[in-house]
This record gives C-alpha cells, structure tokens and sequence, in this order.
C-alpha cells in the first residue's frame, strides 16, 4: 500500500505497512483498484456524454464510490470488494451504451477501462499495480492526487445533495473528465494545475448545492445555544454530515423514549429550524471525532456513523456492538444500515430497539455552546457587524475552520485562538472548531467572539459571509477586507474546501498544522507564488504576521 492523502500520513511521507488511520494495506489496495475502476468506467461516461447521454446510476456509483475512499469512513474489506464487481457492471453498460449509441472506444488505451478479476487473489494482485506511486514525476503524481483528493471531497458534498433530491450532471460530468485527465499521461504540470485549479471551481458549485439542499429541506441555520449535558432517558448519538439521515433518525425515535444527541460533525444540525422542533433532540455530546474512543464507551446507547471519522475501536473498547455505520460508512464488526428503497426511508429500528436497552449516556459537560451563523443569520447581522467594524470594536476576523485531528502540535490552535487580541472574531466551520469552542472567549457587542457556521461543507457560508462584507464596505477584492486564514486541514474534504477557496481568489491562506505529504516542492511553490499559500510556524510569530497583514 502507499497512502499519503491525509494529514496524519505517517512520517508526513506515506503509509506503506498500515495507515495511521487504523486501513489495513489489503484495504487500502482494494480503494486504489476501485478508484483505477472508476477513471476505466470515466472513458465511457465522457464520451457518452459527448453524444448527450447520462447515466444516472454510474453518475451515482462512482461519486459514492470516491467517498467511500475518503479518511476514516469505510474500512470494510468485503464492501470493498462488492463496489469492484459492481464497477466491471457499470462499465458493461457504459461500454454496451457507447457502442448502440454509434460510439467508439478507439483510443481508449487504459488499462482500467478493460481489465477485470473476479476472485480476490487477482483483485489483490492487480491492486499493487495501480498504485499512486506507479505514476513517477513526483509533480504530475501530486497534481494528479491533489485533483483526486479534492475530487473525493466534491463526492461527499454530491452525495448528501443527492440525498435530499439535489444534484447537477455538470458535477458528475467535470468529476469523470477529471478522472480520465489524471490518466492521460500527455498532459504537462502546466495543464494539470489548471485542472486543480478547476477542481476549486466545481468546489464553490458543489457546496453550493449542497447549502441550497440543506437550507431549502430544513430552513436557515439560526443562533442556537445547543446543550452539552445530558438527560435520564436511553439516547442515540449521530455522527458524520448527512442531514437526511438526522431527519429520518429524528422522525423515528419521535415518541419511543428515546433522545439523540451529536457528535462532532454533526453538531450544526442543531441549528436548522426544522430539527430543533423535535423535543427529544437534546444537543451535543462529546467533542471532535477523535475523542470517539472515550466519548462512545461514556454514552452507553447506539451510535450512528453516516460518514466518517471512524475510529477502529481499541481491543479494551467495550462499545463496538453499540455502532452502526450507513451510507458511504462501513467497518468490520459494525452493523450497517442499509440504503433507501425505492423512495423508502432507512430503517432506524434496529437503533432504537437497542437504545431501549441501554443506560442513559454518562455526563461528561454542562452548559451551552452557541453556533449557528451561517450566511443567512451573519448578514441579518450585517448592520451590526459592518458598525463594529467601522467603529474599531472588531480588528479583524480570523478564518480558523477546518478539521480536527490527533497530533499533539494541533495545540496550537487551541493556543492560537486564546491569544487572539480581545477586538477580533473567529469565524469558523468543520470540528477544528472543537479547539476553542468552549473557551469563554466572550463577545463584542454581544456579537460572540467564535461564530460557527456549521459543518465543513459550510466553509461556502464563510464565503458568502465575506462576500456581503466586501459589498457593505465597497472593496473590490476579497483580500481588502480585514479578515485573516488560519485553516487546519485533516482529510479530503478540507482539500475541497481549500481548492474552492484558492478558485475565489482568497490568497494567504496559512495551512496547518503540517503542509499535506502530497504537494511536492515544486507544487507548493507554485501555491507560495501564486497564493502566498503558507505553513504554520509559532502561534506568536503567526499571529503578529496575520494581525499586521
Ligand atoms: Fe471533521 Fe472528519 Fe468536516 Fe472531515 S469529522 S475531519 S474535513 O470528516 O469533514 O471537519
Ligand atoms: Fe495513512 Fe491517512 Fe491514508 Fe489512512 S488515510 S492510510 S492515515 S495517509
């Protein structure tokens, strides 16, 4: 195996034995073999969609499948193996649809367009052979992944539109000529930043729909104070991102005695309107998806994964037949909760009936937490916060969203937001936020002084937030206005969300705590030059540059 897709790769190289993760290298093997799948069934898809023919199951197939492959959401090895024979499918058909549509598959000359093995010895040994290394120039290989990661990213955010009934073929479509791009070895370092560069794009887009998915099925994200503490009744905790799975799970324990509670990502789906009806929602437990492992053995009930993080369990763990996984998560020994039928929702039964007989969740905090200004309760603020400004109550606004993760230098964060100067905001979104969030930072004219927009997709919301406020003070870039980026990234999605960013124009990005293995020097100095992209150093030193910049 080679995996150098996250942040906590090992030696900030690669995992080559195991990931740090908790993948086991059989697995690891088998995502590389579905992604080389994926780009094989891609030469079709973009050349049936040259004669204008989409086919929505392949569209489907393939997102899910790259978010299958994300950090942390699917360790099960036979899942795995299922999603490679039902890609040989999918191709079938695109193939079989090219070829009655008049089409041709001359040219096609990669080998993930035709090679099949239906056993798994010959699964495992193709899977060695499609690995990201075999690509040599260490440039083309990380503008190749730097595209794919941001393309994983992308799948996730379709997939939770999907899920609400959302969904654009131009993202399905850019998603399978970048796959096929990444195989065409004529392309320069030139033209594959371009493509990188045009993956941010379909970054802005995708979020997009998938904000338009989220607030037009549940209303605006409002200032809400969520509770951290706990009731008497047995309770179900729901982790991950996806919003159709809160609703379902919410409409489902309606009235059997049993409450939910969020965990990490999940946390804003205590701000939209329409889940905060329901009384048995009590609020938020626990902190960021690597506090899982005390966090679960504490809450006693069921957890529910819709995506990731999933932390193996550790052998003395005694939780492990308390979680279920569904969607694009999945781990061996977890039980998982199968897809909607036929316009059907899921079934949660088996949560429920487990809960019931479990004891209540253990307290661990008390208290309150605020969130939920996204973009639509910032600018209903905007009067106010353009005043604060214009009067010097607020310096300057620091972007601290992104993920969290287990490396002890992710302190800085926490040490970061506790030294910022008591005239300026955090605006935020992902469970980097778990570093600070529960500080008693205070506020400015009782605008509070961490404002979370939501969940990591909800970066799109930091955007627009910025957006209004170039417009209310009349600047005409982005980067006039008073706000610093200080973003702490994890897995793909914050690639997404970062690509996304670059594609607005946003320049000065500091990235941390490390710079991804997966940007070779010369790729970063091409994000230094072009972006003033820039690492992290001490939280004294950043903080003076950043104030000052
Ligand atoms: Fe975090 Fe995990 Fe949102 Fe990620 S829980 S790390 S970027 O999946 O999705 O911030
Ligand atoms: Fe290693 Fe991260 Fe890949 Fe897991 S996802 S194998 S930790 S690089």
């Amino acid at each position: 195996m080679f995996c150098y897709q996250c942040q906590e790769t090992s030696k900030n190289e690669g995992c080559t034995i195991q990931g740090v993760c908790g993948k086991t290298a059989d697995v690891a093997n088998l995502q590389d073999l579905l992604m080389f799948l994926c780009k094989g069934i891609s030469h079709y898809t973009v050349r049936l969609r040259k004669l204008g023919i989409e086919i929505p199951q392949i569209n489907k197939f393939i997102t899910d499948s790259l978010f299958m492959t994300i950090t942390n959401a699917n360790f099960d090895k036979s899942r795995f193996i299922t999603r490679i024979l039902m890609a040989y499918e999918m191709r079938n058909a695109a193939e079989e649809r090219l070829l009655s549509a008049g089409g041709s598959r001359a040219g096609i000359t990669f080998d993930g367009a035709f090679w099949r093995g239906d056993t798994e010895e010959e699964m495992a040994e193709k899977a060695v052979e499609t690995t990201i290394l075999t690509t040599e120039n260490e440039d083309i290989r990380s503008l190749r992944e730097l595209t794919i990661y941001g393309l994983k990213g992308m799948a996730a955010y379709a997939e939770h539109a999907f899920n609400l009934g959302y969904e654009e073929n131009g993202i399905y479509g850019f998603m399978q000529r970048a796959l096929v791009d990444v195989t065409n070895d004529s392309l320069s370092a030139e033209e594959l930043t371009g493509l990188v560069l045009e993956t941010g794009k379909y970054g802005v887009q995708v979020m997009a729909l998938l904000d338009k998915a989220n607030t037009s099925s549940y209303g605006h994200p409002e200032i809400t104070k969520v509770s951290l503490g706990v009731r008497n009744n047995p309770g179900i905790l729901i982790s991950g991102h996806d919003m159709k799975d809160m609703e379902e799970l919410l409409k489902q324990t309606g009235g059997t005695g049993v409450d939910v509670y969020t965990h990490s990502e999940m946390l804003p789906a205590n701000y939209y309107p329409a889940f905060k009806k329901y009384s048995h929602f009590v609020g938020n437990y626990g902190s960021s998806w690597w506090h899982q492992i005390e966090d679960f053995e504490n809450f006693n009930g069921p957890i529910l994964f819709t995506t990731n993080c999933i932390v193996p369990p550790r052998k003395n763990s005694t939780y492990g037949d308390r979680v279920y996984t569904t969607g694009a998560s999945g781990f061996e020994g977890f039980k998982h909760i199968e897809d909607r039928k036929d316009g059907q929702p899921k079934d949660f039964s088996a949560l429920v009936e487990h809960a019931k007989r479990c004891a209540p969740p253990t307290e661990m905090e008390s208290g309150e937490i605020i969130g939920g200004f996204a973009h639509n309760q910032v600018i209903a603020l905007a009067d106010k916060v353009v005043d604060a400004v214009k009067t010097g109550a607020i310096r300057k606004f620091f972007v601290m969203g992104g993920c969290d993760g287990r490396l002890k230098g992710r302190n800085y964060y926490t040490e970061f937001a506790e030294k910022l100067p008591k005239d300026t905001v955090i605006l935020t979104a992902g469970c980097a936020k778990y570093r600070y969030n529960k500080l008693p930072l205070g506020d400015i004219n009782s605008i509070p002084r961490v404002l979370d927009a939501g969940q990591c997709n909800d970066s799109y919301s930091l955007v627009k937030i910025a957006l209004a406020l170039k417009e209310a003070f009349g600047f005409d870039d982005l980067n006039d206005l008073p706000i610093a980026y200080n973003i702490a990234w994890y897995e793909q999605k914050a690639v997404i969300v970062l690509l996304a960013l670059l594609s607005l124009g946003v320049k000065n990005i500091h990235l941390g705590p490390t710079l991804p293995a997966f940007l070779s020097p010369n790729v970063v100095n091409v994000l230094v030059n072009n972006f003033g992209i820039a690492g992290i150093t001490t939280v004294d030193e950043d903080m003076k540059a950043l104030l000052n910049a």
